[in-house]
């Protein structure tokens, strides 16, 4: 018995790109063989917890406005959530989940008491995962929403916020792999300042490493096979997050030794307000080797906020998942959507009608994509703009082989004067064009 709550929809269906069934894929077709892989084994989506249920519609100048069954409600509510959501999976067909320890239960009057309601939803989640056959890609700690976590949570003044942020993260992490989670990710939300003025930043660099530290340790300790990602992000809800952008955590890393640890969950609208392009932070954490899975969503570019929207723009896809499949696909890593509906969007049709978009979206990209790298139509040039360094010379200045008086020695000699050849961006982004 369903709960429901979404009427008499069923398994949406593949019905091909001229259908114009708003509950059917016009373009994502699970089966649908891309570059040697099924589709659903490239995308590996994955609906986010947190948007699609337990966030209520609300902004900054209004409280909420969806009205769902298992709000204001304790252990049988989070449960009739939990029933509505694997509904909505299996609806979608779509093969993973992500949540955060507080999207899913309630909380407790004590920190035992809270641990204790997540063990309960993770075996009522176990037994839907084996009923349904739907994944966890991550599981993740909220380290941000209640008030004990203002000031921070590994990075917090406070060492007993510390130590309850690891206790947390402990019990999210066995959460994790109890239910056979790929990933386990950590996004800093209150990883920053407000101010300088109350800030020693050091220390909560120093505060912020011994955490990822320990949760490596944890997760050889218990035999944890996946991955473990941190998911950057510039600004927002603090002034200044740590976890800023790719390159910034990779030299945190670096600082601390853990980039033979962790790796990367890079979110679009993250990285569109940390201003760079979706595909540059993609490109350079698959150029330092920590790429690992994507958050999916799209910002508005006016506001200049982290809007989270469903994805709508194929081009910004292509460029994306042409990334992806340059840094070989997925490994542990998915496509998960961490999106929210707009508020006014209250009917629970519009859940699905939203993911469903997002999945066309993301299906259209990849195979453009495929195209692209199956053509070399983008490779074919780049080699050619390099290929002045295949020739022997080239390679031994590269190797190390001379040195710089040697180099310059050389152009004098040999009368070097390079000539500037065309960049050919409109070329190039013409290609682009024919394949979006
Ligand atoms: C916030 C954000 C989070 C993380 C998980 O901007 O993206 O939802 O993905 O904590
Ligand atoms: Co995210």
């Amino acid at each position: 018995m369903g709960t429901g709550f979404f009427g008499t929809i069923e398994k949406i269906p593949f019905k091909g790109a001229d259908s114009t069934d708003p509950l059917s894929y016009r373009f994502y077709d699970p089966d649908e063989v891309v570059m040697g892989k099924r589709m659903e084994d490239h995308l590996r989506f994955a609906v986010a917890y947190w948007h699609s249920f337990a966030w209520e519609g609300g902004d900054p100048f209004g409280g909420r406005t969806f009205d769902r069954p298992w709000y204001d409600g304790e252990m049988d509510k989070a449960k009739l959530k939990a029933d509505v959501a694997f509904e909505m999976f299996k609806i979608l067909g779509a093969p993973y989940y992500c949540f955060h320890d507080a999207d899913v239960r309630p909380e407790g009057r004590t920190f035992a008491e809270s641990r204790k309601n997540l063990e309960e939803i993770v075996d009522y989640f176990a037994r839907k995962q084996e009923e349904t056959g739907v994944k966890l890609l991550w599981g993740t700690a909220n380290l941000f929403s209640n008030r004990r976590f203002m000031s921070g949570a590994s990075t917090n003044p406070d060492p007993d916020v510390f130590a309850y942020s690891a206790a947390t993260i402990k019990s999210c992490m066995d959460a994790t792999m109890k239910l056979g989670g790929e990933n386990y990710v950590l996004w800093g939300g209150r990883e920053g300042y407000e101010t300088l003025l109350n800030t020693d930043m050091s220390r909560e660099f120093d505060q912020m490493a011994r955490m990822l530290h320990m949760v490596v340790d944890y997760k050889h300790k218990i035999g944890f096979k996946g991955a473990i990602l941190v998911e950057p992000k510039p600004q927002e809800p603090t002034k200044h997050q740590y976890d800023f952008d790719v390159a910034t955590v990779y030299g945190f890393l670096r600082k601390y030794g853990l980039e033979n640890e962790v790796k990367m969950n890079i979110e679009q609208g993250h990285a569109i307000l940390a201003g760079h392009t979706f595909e540059h932070e993609l490109a350079l954490a698959s150029t330092l080797g920590i790429f690992g899975s994507i958050d999916m969503n799209r910002n508005d570019y006016q506001s200049g906020w982290d809007t989270d929207q469903f994805p709508n723009n194929v081009p910004e896809m292509a460029l994306a998942y042409y990334q992806v499949l340059k840094a070989g696909g997925f490994t542990t890593g998915g496509t998960n959507f961490d999106a929210k509906l707009r508020r006014q969007s209250i009917d629970p049709e519009d859940l699905l009608i939203a993911h469903i978009g997002g999945m066309d979206c993301c299906a259209r990209g990849l195979k453009a994509a495929a195209r692209m790298v199956e053509d070399g139509a983008l490779q074919k040039p780049l080699d050619e703009r390099y290929a002045g360094w295949a020739k022997p010379e080239a390679q031994k200045m590269l190797k190390g082989e001379y040195s710089l008086d040697q180099i310059a020695e050389k152009v004098e000699r040999d009368n070097i004067n390079p000539e500037p050849r065309s960049g050919r961006q409109e070329y190039l982004e013409n290609i682009v064009n024919r394949y979006v």
